[in-house]
């Protein structure tokens, strides 16, 4: 804890040290930086079409299936000067193992003035709760040739993650939708964004709702498109998540909770007649292809 506060205190003096803060609500700039995770494949985890993960308990090779994620800043702009970034797991999910890019990579995403950068990371295995500061570096007027704002120095943000970490459950997790997620809420547990949209002008910026959307973890006692649980994939498993969407409100009976996990096979969030179709889809190629079910609807799906 003595970390996190530490963190939360150099983004206060950060922030009553710029000359010219602005609050992002009296504000007419509309420019809205955001943070996003991605969660890389693994032995225990496959990753959906929309970067969902998938865990199929009954297949984990490991006793705390692991996954691996990394954190990036959205700063199409590359305006932001400074930020805090916090997030936490939902019941089931223990985050660990958190790591700088210097730490992975050998360098610093963001790379202005290392003179200055002192980031500090700090995760809280028991809360499940970890902080990510990179201080202001706009709080130097007396240098004008410096340049305070981050510079992305890569041709994508993907390329540079400002933090890395792991995000395990037991693997005698109840079948369900997990999450990792970013705060959003309560003054000093909340993300916080630092960006320069003018010489003279900073803000500071909290973002929200979709500007840090969750990263999903879809568990699941039996294989990705199974849906029946019987051990294949095939057309039946087509059939039934179809049933499930055509009767949503009296399904439960028929599909269990496990059952629609395994049927969201594009990782949407929902089964509906989409899966269904791909399912099928892979069922009729699967005596010719060697793709999985995953890298097969990558093929296939925009
Ligand atoms: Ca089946
Ligand atoms: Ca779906």
């Amino acid at each position: 804890m003595k970390k996190i506060s530490a963190a939360i205190l150099a983004v206060s003096l950060a922030v009553s040290s710029a000359a010219a803060l602005t609050s992002s609500a009296e504000s007419d700039d509309s420019y809205s930086p955001g943070f996003y995770f991605k969660a890389q494949p693994s032995e225990d985890f496959q990753i959906l079409h929309s970067g969902r993960a998938y865990l199929d308990t009954s297949n984990a090779k490991s006793d705390n299936p692991t996954l691996n994620v990394n954190a990036y800043i959205t700063d199409e702009k590359e305006l932001v000067g400074g930020f805090v970034a916090k997030w936490s797991g939902s019941e089931g999910v223990t985050l660990d193992n958190l790591k700088s890019p210097k730490d992975v990579y050998g360098v610093l995403p963001y790379t202005p003035d290392e003179e200055y950068y002192d980031i500090s990371l700090a995760c809280d295995t028991e809360k499940g709760f970890i902080s990510v500061n990179y201080p202001n570096m706009m709080i130097f007027p007396d240098q004008p040739d410096k340049k305070y704002a981050f510079a992305l120095t890569g041709e994508k943000s993907d390329d540079y993650p400002f933090a890395i970490f792991d995000a395990s459950l037991e693997k005698s997790a109840d079948p369900g939708v997990y999450s990792i997620n970013f705060h959003a809420n309560g003054s000093g547990d909340r993300c916080n964004i630092i960006y320069k949209p003018s010489a003279k002008e900073i803000i500071d910026f909290v973002p929200t709702g979709d500007l840090i959307p969750s990263l999903y973890i879809n568990v699941s006692d039996r294989a990705l498109g199974d849906v029946n649980g019987d051990g294949d994939v095939d057309g039946s498993d087509s059939a039934l998540a179809l049933y499930a969407y055509a009767h949503a409100n009296v399904a439960d009976d028929v599909v269990d909770e496990a059952g629609m996990i395994a049927g969201d096979v594009d990782g949407s969030g929902d089964v509906d007649g989409s899966d269904a179709s791909l399912i099928l889809a892979y069922y009729a190629n699967k005596a010719t292809t060697e793709l999985s079910l995953v890298d097969f609807i990558d093929t296939i799906v925009e």
